[in-house]
């Protein structure tokens, strides 16, 4: 019986929604937490609110595979994921909160001259810019990950690769409670199972509220951290935005001993694994190649990932897998996010962080609260404007993604 297990205080509150507040943060994933706890944490903001369609974390947060790393080639890249690598060393003591962070080293493979070409000057772009990144061969590959396979005669030999020491990973649930708990304690009232079905605007076209399956809520500030879900609630203030969204999925083996020292990953060959403090073997491939809002991929995504997997790693072969799923991710076309103010007063949006976003958690949460707070960018998030694909100052991204789409 679980009948003892009842009684445990909760970690957040779970009030009923206020008729106004200052600002309203929409989407309770990592992002919509860290945001809403930065908002009280640094800029006193007590009258808040995070409101979540389903539960906390029941995105994209609680799906991921929860990789960081910070090895991205252009500065602005380096400076927002840099951040975001700075403030996960002690989030666990800022959260009082074990979030489980592991810096284990993060491993990107090189199967052919195009990806050593890639790898390298990402190498020389981050130890220019002060992050830690290496090359190695083939044979230090294998000494730091010793079931890797660099046998010459596979379909795709590994022939370098690159490593960032720093990178590692953290637990994708104690992320979204830790925030949770914090910014509760704060005074932020976290709103579940509220879907946002409407944003209103008043006379001059600035934000007024949202409507909501739990009622109509005022406000005059408001973030959109939804992910997947972006493009579909910027509707509702009538904006278009250059996002696509696919499905991206992962699955786990049963869990095994200790075999996996660290994550490995290649784009080239669609698959990346690590292995959670359970044991199971985390792997993950690349999104479908179609936008769909389903949250499952295609199975023979799937299925190739793992023959990928089983040559790059033979000694997994018999193992069985537990479970896959699925998540939404939203694409921009330089798969950097966006990360500011948007053509209607009142109106801000963190998106388009792809298939990589939870490496910025807390860098993310950061700068955006400090953007909704004070209505101006962060000095780390104004390049991620919006604005960026009128003017073309672009910052392309798609080769660190590392996982392919
Ligand atoms: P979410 O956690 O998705 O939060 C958005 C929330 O908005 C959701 O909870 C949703 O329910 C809510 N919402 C949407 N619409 C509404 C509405 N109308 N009303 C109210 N609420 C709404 N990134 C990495 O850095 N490393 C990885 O290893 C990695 N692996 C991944 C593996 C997979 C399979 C997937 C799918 C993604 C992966 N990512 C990874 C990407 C990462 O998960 C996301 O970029 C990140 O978690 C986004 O966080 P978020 O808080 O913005 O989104
Ligand atoms: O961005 O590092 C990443 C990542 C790994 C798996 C999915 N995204």
């Amino acid at each position: 019986s679980f009948a003892h297990n009842t009684g445990w205080p909760e970690q957040w509150r779970s009030p009923e929604p206020k008729p106004s507040y200052d600002a309203i943060i929409i989407g309770g994933g990592g992002h919509g937490l860290a945001t809403a706890y930065y908002m009280a944490a640094e800029h006193g903001m007590r009258n808040i609110a995070v409101v979540e369609k389903g539960w906390i974390g029941g995105g994209n947060t609680g799906r991921n595979t929860t990789i960081i790393r910070s090895n991205y080639l252009w500065e602005e890249s380096e400076a927002l994921y840099g951040h975001a690598m700075t403030l996960w060393q002690d989030l666990s003591q800022v959260l009082n909160y074990n979030v489980m962070y592991s810096p284990r080293g993060v491993m990107m493979l090189a199967h052919n001259i195009h990806d050593v070409q890639v790898f390298k000057r990402h190498v020389h772009a981050n130890r220019l810019a002060g992050t830690d990144n290496e090359w190695l061969t083939p044979e230090q590959a294998k000494a730091f990950c010793p079931i890797l396979n660099i046998s010459k005669d596979i379909r795709y030999p590994v022939i370098g690769a690159s490593l960032q020491r720093r990178g590692g990973t953290a637990r994708h649930d104690a992320v979204a409670w830790g925030y949770a708990r914090a910014a509760s304690a704060l005074g932020v009232d976290i709103l579940q199972n509220c879907e946002v079905t409407a944003i209103t605007r008043d006379a001059s076209g600035a934000v007024a509220g949202i409507e909501t399956t739990r009622g109509t809520i005022a406000t005059k500030r408001i973030g959109v951290v939804a992910a997947g879900n972006t493009s579909h609630v910027m509707s509702m203030a009538g904006v278009r935005l250059p996002l696509e969204s696919y499905p991206l999925q992962a699955l786990v083996s049963e869990p095994v001993k200790p075999v996996m020292p660290c994550v490995v990953m290649s784009n080239t060959i669609h698959a990346y694994m690590s292995q959670s403090d359970k044991g199971e073997l985390v792997i993950g491939a690349g999104t479908d190649a179609y936008i769909s809002y389903s949250q499952t991929g295609g199975l023979h995504i799937a299925t190739h990932t793992l023959d990928a997997i089983c040559e790059m790693f033979p000694n997994v072969r018999r193992l069985r897998m537990l479970r896959n799923w699925g998540g939404i991710v939203d694409v921009t076309p330089d798969r950097s996010p966006i990360i500011g103010k948007t053509p209607v007063p009142g109106l801000f949006l963190n998106c388009g962080w792809g298939t990589g976003g939870f490496k910025a958690t807390p860098g993310s949460g950061h700068v955006f609260a400090h953007q909704v707070a004070t209505g101006e960018p962060h000095p780390i998030n104004a390049p991620f404007s919006l604005d960026r694909f009128r003017t073309g100052r672009l910052i392309d991204e798609a080769a660190a993604a590392a996982v392919a789409h």
